[in-house]
């Protein structure tokens, strides 16, 4: 790693540094008003599947796992229809583009992840994102669309970031429904791994070096999808959050084509774009 100072904007000195040393850091929305709209959008959806009432106790009302998925997946391409994530993280451009550079990258199609209370294996377990394509340069935007369950949030590895991932290797699923999640299917779709994974660092974890962040409502944590990290929900209500990938263009990644789409392009990019339009 280079040695010399961070060259960072003022205004987000606090936070490159958490992110170089930590890995992570928590930050209000600039504009939290499309969290409200998402929140809508959830309920409205909700609804239609006969399921209206407080995200928190939705964990009480959808009678099955099979109807959970459907409804999620309902909401969540209901999401993805609208403008309202765009409208979310158009005002942090500022604060991505200091971490990215000019040419940003987003994940097209974000993850809605509903954990129901007692439900552990609606989340997935410890993973580094880079177990399934991700490159280091993918920054991952995290956030509750209704206040956290006291207990629930996500368990990152501080300085797991800055961490070679040796030996990754598959492992065996050890309940029955994760074990079915296929490549392409409903689940996998949703953000349920298809094969977990560990890596020397992972297998030689001790508690102590997880620290579960929960943002509260109206905030986020960026991470480095490449830390070790995993979901969360110890606590006594459903667990309502997404999360949003940033990058920026020749990330070195293997994820598929058209898992990202643009965000913003600098004055640069833009005129090699013009001059030779495959660039
Ligand atoms: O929220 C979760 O349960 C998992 C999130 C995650 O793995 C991610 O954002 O990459
Ligand atoms: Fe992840």
């Amino acid at each position: 790693m280079s040695a010399g100072p961070l060259e960072t904007p003022v205004a987000f000195v606090a936070d490159h540094e958490s992110l170089l040393t930590k890995g992570y850091t928590v930050r209000p929305f600039t504009d939290p008003g499309s969290l409200g709209e998402i929140a809508g959008v959830c309920n409205d959806v909700l609804g239609r599947y006969g399921f209206a009432g407080d995200l928190t106790s939705y964990h009480e009302r959808v009678p099955d796992r099979e109807t959970h998925l459907r409804v999620v997946r309902s909401i969540t391409d209901a999401l993805h229809a609208g403008a309202v994530l765009e409208r979310l993280f158009r005002p942090e451009r500022d604060f991505i583009v200091s971490l990215l550079g000019p040419d940003v990258m987003v994940q097209a199609a974000p993850h809605l992840r509903v954990g129901r209370a007692g439900e552990e294996t609606d989340g997935i377990g410890l993973h580094r994102d880079s177990f399934y394509g991700s490159s280091a340069y993918h920054l991952n935007f995290w956030f509750p669309l209704a206040p956290l369950p006291a207990g629930s949030g996500i368990y990152l590895a501080e300085g797991t970031h800055r961490e070679p991932s040796l030996r990754v290797r598959d492992q065996p699923f050890d309940d029955s429904f994760r074990s079915t999640v296929k490549r392409g299917s409903l689940a996998h779709g949703l953000g349920f791994v298809y094969q977990p994974r560990t890596d020397d660092t992972i297998a030689a974890l001790t508690p102590d070096r997880l620290t579960l962040v929960a943002p509260p409502l109206n905030s986020f944590v960026v991470f480095f999808g490449c830390m070790v990290h995993g979901g969360s929900n110890a606590g006594a209500w459903t667990r309502w959050t997404m999360d949003v990938r940033f990058s920026n263009m020749n990330d070195g990644s293997a994820v598929r084509p058209g898992y990202f789409r643009e965000f913003s392009r600098g004055v640069v990019s833009r005129v090699a774009q013009a001059f030779a339009p495959a660039a």
